[in-house]
């Protein structure tokens, strides 16, 4: 399983609207057993991890186990259950690490295994399945994107020094670890504060794997992204969705449309705001299931304060600002870090800087 696993993790990010699922073959007796197939959700979402698996894996599936990270699905989607394929097979036995939560799955996929007489083990180191499915989780039972932030900071905990002054916070091997986490993503989520101050691209510029950038999103109530930013310039060749409001002039609008992003007009908040749940939601409808946001302290401490982040990643460098700046912890974020709703689960020592990663408390 844990080898099927890190099967899975190889395509998130790019088998959005689906899962990344991976799934491993192992035929031979007890104590002599081979890996006779495996496979990983394809790029796009289809075909399953499963009759990759199979296929690979030939005749000598008859009798094997498949480990698979989620309950193989039983409907009739872009092609045939996942179930049939197991059951045509004649696999004796399947392991599977997590329930489906799509409705047409939930549980089906396990029963109609077990009615056909394979013997199935369920729930097979769940919680790593689940931390690796939870953007199809939450797409499924929230119908939001899961919420991943990276944010950067001082030793002294800044995000930013003076206005329109870009501060280097991080070295290059934390800088390539978030290009990973991108590739990771299905998509970037910026505020126009941070688009504006940082003029980013939020593309994933590491060698063999620039042609995995996400979709990148920018909040953006009154439509202040301009065509000579980065994000607008190379809009034609990364997907760049902006979500407005309607309060946003509609010249804006056709300028950014005629310069190939695209435009999103959704609800405002109290304050003029786009509202982000109803962002998020609008991305889920698009087939999103893990952002990564980079979008700065004030976006981060949004998304707190709503309850919407489930991995919160910071970042410290070594150097002090050494003088009064933009915090990088905002009051909201600083409370669901100080009251164990998001609690620590991991450190990275990435050069000189150390990351840690907070997560969601079940
Ligand atoms: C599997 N194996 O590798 C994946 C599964 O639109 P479709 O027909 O491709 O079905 C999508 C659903 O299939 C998705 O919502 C999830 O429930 C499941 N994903 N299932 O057996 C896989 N990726
Ligand atoms: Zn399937």
């Amino acid at each position: 399983m844990h080898l099927a696993l890190a099967l899975g993790r190889r395509n998130l990010g790019r088998s959005w609207p689906n899962p990344s699922v991976g799934a491993v073959v192992v035929a031979g007796e007890p104590g002599r057993e081979r890996i006779v197939g495996q496979g990983v959700t394809a790029p796009g979402g289809r075909p399953h991890a499963e009759p990759l698996a199979l296929a690979m894996a030939g005749d000598a599936a008859r009798g094997a186990t498949l480990y698979v990270t989620l309950e193989p699905c039983s409907h009739h989607g872009r092609t045939p259950p996942c179930t049939e394929a197991i059951v045509a097979s004649g696999l004796a036995r399947v392991v599977s690490a997590i329930e489906d939560p799509d409705p047409r799955v939930a549980g089906r996929g396990h029963d109609l295994l077990r009615a056909a007489g394979i013997a199935v083990t369920a729930e097979v180191l769940r919680a790593e399945a689940r931390r690796d499915h939870l953007g199809h989780i939450l797409r499924a039972t929230e119908r939001r994107p899961m919420v991943a932030l990276k944010l950067a900071r001082t030793r002294d905990g800044f995000a930013a020094g003076a206005p329109k002054q870009r501060l280097r916070i991080t070295g290059p091997i934390a800088d390539g670890a978030v290009h990973l986490w991108r590739a990771h993503a299905d998509a970037i989520m910026v505020g126009i504060g941070t688009a504006r101050a940082d003029d980013p691209s939020l593309t994933v510029r590491l060698p063999g794997l620039s042609d995995r950038s996400p979709l990148r999103v920018i909040l953006d109530s009154q439509l202040r992204l301009t065509p000579a930013s980065a994000l607008v310039r190379a809009a034609r060749d990364v997907p760049t969705l902006v979500i407005t409001t309607r309060a946003a002039p509609t010249h804006a609008k056709r300028t950014l449309t005629t310069f190939g992003a695209e435009v999103l007009c959704m609800a405002a908040d109290a304050a003029g705001r786009v509202d982000l749940r109803a962002a998020l939601t609008a991305l889920a409808e698009r087939g999103i299931t893990r952002i990564c946001s980079e979008g700065g302290p004030y976006l981060a401490n949004a998304l707190a304060a709503a309850d919407l982040v489930d991995v919160c990643t910071l970042i410290t460098g070594p150097e002090p600002l050494g003088g009064d700046g933009l915090p990088a912890v905002g009051p909201a974020l600083a409370r669901a870090l100080g009251d164990g709703r998001l609690r620590a689960v991991e450190t990275l020592d990435l050069g000189p800087d150390r990351a840690v990663t907070y997560e969601r408390s079940l």
